[in-house]
C-alpha cells in the first residue's frame, strides 16, 4: 500500500460508475471501525446509501454469495438490474463515493 493510498486516495478503477446512490448498499456492522470511517465519510457527502448490518444472517449470506467474503465494510454497486460489484476495504469505498458521488460530481 503506498502512501497515497493511506492518505484516502486509493485507487480502484475496476468499481462500476452508477448514476444514483440508490444502487448503493454498504454492508457493515455497527461496532466495525472501518465500517465507522466509511459511514463519517457518507455522513460528510450527505449520502442516502442503504444500510445492512451483516449480524443478521439474511445480510450475512448474501455478502457471502455475491461478495465471497465476509469482511466489511462493502459496498454493493448495482452496476446492472439484478448484477451486483462487491467493492471491499474502507479506503477504497471512500474514495470511490468521493470521486463519483463528491462536491461538483
Ligand atoms: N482493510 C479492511 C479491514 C476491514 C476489517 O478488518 N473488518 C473486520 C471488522 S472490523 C472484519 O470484517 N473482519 C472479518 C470478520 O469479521 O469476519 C478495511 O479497511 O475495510
Amino acid at each position: 500500500m503506498s502512501l497515497f493510498d493511506w492518505l484516502g486516495g486509493a485507487e480502484n478503477n475496476e468499481a462500476p460508475v452508477v448514476d444514483s446512490v440508490t444502487k448503493l448498499a454498504l454492508y457493515q456492522k455497527a461496532w466495525c471501525p472501518y465500517c465507522q470511517r466509511v459511514k463519517a465519510a457518507i455522513d460528510e457527502l450527505g449520502l442516502d446509501i442503504a444500510e445492512y448490518d451483516t449480524n443478521a444472517p439474511e445480510h450475512l449470506q448474501a455478502l457471502l454469495a455475491g461478495g465471497g467474503q465476509r469482511m466489511v465494510p462493502c459496498l454493493r454497486i448495482e452496476f446492472e438490474p439484478g448484477r451486483y460489484y462487491w467493492l471491499y476495504e474502507s479506503m477504497d469505498i471512500i474514495a470511490y463515493l468521493r470521486r463519483h458521488f463528491g462536491a461538483g460530481q
